[in-house]
């Protein structure tokens, strides 16, 4: 038995993939503790395969209830896979949830749902560059007209790990340091205590939390920027290297006449 994941923004496809995937076969509860729905379902095509619905996520700070159920489901209880769904139309908030999940280093395929859309929006995405670009095998779908949607799953039951990008070498030091403080392994974890996550922070003694505010402290002097922005900063420098190298518009006047 083989679980795979189905992670996204709200509203880049994901209940769509999600029933022409299962079809009939779904179960719907909650998951422990909170009212969030639980929805999980088998492959239609191979009843060895356990497709798992997550809440719609803009990203994983743990303020609201989704992002806690996604974020212990993650570190608790991981899937053997990830399908991120990106929304093919809004490549830049899509990426930026991506960057997050590739921190928690399991195998990962990208479906560039929405993909049918481009066309009329005169736009091309490079989806060898995308993929070279991110480490991960991308898988372009329509869950709307059922394009991509067994290739992907086939890609998913094959996908490497995913591989945390670099950031800033002040940052990465950092990092470094916050590990060795708190003893956590997952590059999630480091991150979050990084930009001050309460959550993780009340898991850590007075001691812990003196030094990393320390390392945290030397880093902003570093990069004269604040916890949050940096990281914020960062990603979006990325975000921005990989859209340029990945997405091609028409020229607007010329795409308006044909
Ligand atoms: P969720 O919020 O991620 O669960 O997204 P939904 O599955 O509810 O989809 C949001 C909207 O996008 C719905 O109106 C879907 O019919 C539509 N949709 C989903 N996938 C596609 C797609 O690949 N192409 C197009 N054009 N529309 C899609
Ligand atoms: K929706
Ligand atoms: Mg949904």
């Amino acid at each position: 038995m083989k679980t795979i994941a189905l992670l996204g923004n709200p509203n880049s496809g994901k209940t769509s993939l999600f029933n022409l995937l299962t079809g009939a076969n779904q179960q719907v509860g909650n998951w422990p503790g909170v009212t969030v729905e639980r929805k999980s379902g088998y492959y239609k095509k191979e009843r060895t395969i356990c497709i798992q619905d997550l809440p719609g996520l803009y990203s994983l700070s743990p303020y609201s209830l989704d992002e806690q159920v996604a974020r212990d489901y993650l570190t608790q209880t991981p899937p053997d896979v990830l399908i991120n769904i990106i929304d093919a139309t809004n490549l830049e908030r899509s990426l930026y949830l991506t960057l997050q999940l590739m921190d928690f280093e399991l195998p990962m395929v990208i479906a560039l749902n929405m993909s049918d859309l481009l066309v009329s929006q005169g736009k091309t995405i490079d989806l060898d560059r995308l993929s070279y670009s991110l480490g991960i095998p991308v898988i372009a779908t329509s869950a709307l007209k059922n394009k991509g949607v067994d290739e992907l799953i086939k890609t998913a039951l094959t996908a490497p790990k995913a591989q945390p990008l670099d950031y800033d070498h002040r940052l990465e030091s950092a990092l470094v340091e916050i590990k060795k403080v708190a003893a956590l392994n997952h590059r999630f974890d480091q991150i979050k205590l990084f930009e001050g996550d309460p959550f993780l922070l009340t898991k850590l003694s007075a001691d812990q939390r003196t030094e990393i505010n320390e390392i945290v402290r030397i880093t902003e002097k570093l990069m004269n920027d604040e916890r949050e922005a940096i990281l914020v900063n960062e990603r979006y420098d990325l975000i921005g290297q990989f859209i340029k190298l990945c997405v091609t518009i028409k020229n607007p006047a010329t795409f308006n006449r044909t």
